[in-house]
């Protein structure tokens, strides 16, 4: 579809993880290696919904991770699981095909352990360590369905 020249669209998006000890009364599926439990996620900003736009996002796991490669094709955009260490995800983001853009990616260092700025009041709540960060997908020139999409209220 045609492209919408000199026009500029952006959506915000939060990508990140959250992170929680595991308890005493763990699971006993759980390894007994695996010291905590963690959700990845890519989300947008107040609750808005990016299904409209975004058509899946790959999580890229370590490989100690069984199929490490995790396609996510609706929200919530998240991967839940359980382990003992800290490593690099890779997050791929797919826009639908009436978009015509290039998948993008980001990456996010697995955040378990509290310790920076933030880690006394991570400790006083609850133990639930949090690492995200804000971004915004910029469309330059989008084409006129993706532009219809994006504005459709
Ligand atoms: C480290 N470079 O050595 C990192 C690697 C790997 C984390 C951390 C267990 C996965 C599983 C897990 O937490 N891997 O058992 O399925 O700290």
């Amino acid at each position: 579809s045609k492209r919408l020249k000199n026009l500029q669209i952006c959506r915000p998006f939060v990508y990140g993880n959250m992170a929680v000890p595991l308890k005493e009364d763990r699971s006993p599926d759980i390894p007994p290696d695996h010291t905590h439990s963690w959700t990845v996620f890519l989300k947008g900003v107040n609750g808005d919904d990016l299904s409209s736009f975004v058509k899946r996002v790959v999580f890229k796991l370590h490989e100690t991770y069984p199929n490490s490669s995790r396609s996510i094709e609706e929200p919530p955009f998240e991967v839940t699981e359980t382990g003992w260490g800290e490593f690099e995800i890779s997050i791929r983001v797919y826009f639908v095909a009436e978009a015509s853009e290039k998948n993008v990616v980001m990456y996010h260092h697995l955040k378990l352990h509290p310790y920076g700025p933030e880690a006394e009041q991570q400790k006083s709540d609850g133990a639930t360590v949090t690492s995200m960060q804000y971004d915004e997908f910029v469309f330059n020139e989008p084409t006129e369905s993706l532009f219809e999409i994006l504005t459709k209220k």
